[in-house]
């Protein structure tokens, strides 16, 4: 097919020609093996990406060449794991179109994202009186740091709902969205239904009543450009394993004068200028909010998978897991019995649907049998489920190294779930 976005002879992006998808697939080792003697169907991406050879090799090249710790030593080698970690730091600036490297903490991802604005910065400023807005498709990471600030300070938790489509209900931002309104918490992408959230409308309305936006970005950084200055959110929060990196890192965006007027969260070593037992003296942005050893490896496979993911290009990524679902969408309206949940027309690359009669474990388990990795459960999402009166779905979830022969094997897994199960 020809389109205005594709990959070059190296497999990688630029205009005007076609999305290489074997190219792609062969940066993915794990790709090529076999699972129950079957080829690997990977479709549960949401839950986390494969790593592609260049994030594996400079995690090992980092610990074979560079290991040392960070800001912490003058010798040559914690000079040069300093360097990859503050490099790393700088690409992850750019990767979220931040205006400053102050604005980026490491974290362990997404759900420590949330639990340390929840904390550090809603601790000590809300009161009975005040309000935290989320929205009815947020994953629970999204939802019980929430809770539990609203525990804390006796603030109270309001709902925007969604719709039998899986949009947010716009039409009843009014009613939840009120000058008592002090923090919107809302996904970017939801990983149980992939609705895409209209930010610019929710950022724009919740700073109008003096509200504050936190983004949980889990499910968008791996697959569409993000600007977090464009977007104006106030925090913007990342897990590397959903977008090509390793486990245990992720990013917190802020913008610099919300992260100046919160205080540490945790306390320890490098989030400090001078300690004695009568001062401590924190350090400056971003450190005030990394104590202790960092995960060094992490960042710096992190920093990999950025470069890995800008080589592809968003933009590109974004287009043909659009392709592919659409394709999807349409093979498995076929299957019998098979209902969609999750059907905007603002959506990302995740199927997730129910069969008549037909628990999810039990579908996910003969897929499993035959190679296809898929998800199955409530997805850490139970107002979702409770939305759609479900327990629990099917889901699968996509990316850049699908192909459309992986929707059709699932189709043809679910024509024999349907076999052997009925
Ligand atoms: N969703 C899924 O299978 P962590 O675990 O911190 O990296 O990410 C949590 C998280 C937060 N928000 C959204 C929208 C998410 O999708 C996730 C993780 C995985 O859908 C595991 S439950």
């Amino acid at each position: 097919m020809k389109t205005a976005i594709g990959t070059a002879a190296d497999g990688h992006a630029t205009e005007g020609m076609p999305f290489d998808v074997e190219r792609v697939r062969a940066d993915f080792p794990i790709l090529s093996r076999l699972v129950n003697g079957k080829p690997l169907v990977y479709l549960d991406s949401a839950a986390t990406t494969q790593k592609p050879y260049a994030v594996i090799d400079a995690i090992v090249r980092y610990y074979t060449e560079s290991n040392a710790n960070v800001h912490r030593g003058v010798h040559k080698l914690s000079v040069a794991a300093t360097e990859l970690y503050e490099g790393a730091r700088e690409k992850s600036r750019a990767f979220l179109g931040a205006r400053s490297t102050k604005e980026i903490i490491f974290v362990r991802g997404t759900t420590e994202g949330v639990n340390l604005v929840a904390q550090s910065w809603g601790r000590n400023r809300l009161a009975a009186k005040d309000e935290v807005l989320v929205t009815g498709m947020e994953h629970h990471s999204n939802i019980v740091p929430w809770q539990l600030l609203c525990e804390q300070t006796g603030a109270q938790l309001r709902v925007l709902p969604i719709d039998d489509r899986g949009d947010l209900r716009m039409d009843q931002l009014d009613r939840v969205l009120t000058e008592r309104t002090k923090l919107v918490a809302v996904s970017h992408i939801s990983n149980a239904l992939g609705t895409i959230a209209p930010l610019e409308e929710i950022t724009s309305r919740a700073h109008a009543v003096g509200a504050l936006v936190v983004v949980d970005g889990a499910q968008a950084a791996g697959h569409m450009p993000v600007d977090v200055t464009a977007l104006d959110c106030d925090f913007y929060t990342i897990s590397g394993h959903k977008m090509f990196g390793p486990t245990g890192i992720g990013v917190l965006y802020g913008k610099e004068k919300h992260l100046e007027a919160m205080p540490p969260w945790q306390g320890g070593g490098d989030m400090i200028k001078s300690v004695s037992f009568e001062k401590t003296v924190y350090n400056d942005l971003p450190y005030k909010f990394e104590a202790g050893t960092p995960d060094i490896a992490g960042v710096v496979g992190l920093g990999a998978a950025i470069d890995y993911l800008e080589s592809i290009g968003r933009r590109n990524a974004a287009w043909h897991e659009a392709q592919l679902l659409e394709y999807g969408t349409e093979i498995l309206s076929r299957v019998e019995g098979l209902r969609l949940i999750g059907t905007s027309a603002m959506k990302a690359g995740v199927l997730s649907f129910t069969l008549d009669g037909i628990h999810p474990h039990d579908a996910g388990t003969v897929l499993d049998h035959e190679g296809i990795a898929v998800r199955t459960g409530h997805h850490c999402a139970q107002p979702v489920m409770t939305h759609f009166a479900v327990p629990a779905t099917t889901r699968a979830s996509l990316s850049i190294y699908n192909r459309r022969e992986d929707l059709d094997a699932l189709a043809r897994g679910l024509h024999k779930v349907r076999e052997i199960l009925g």
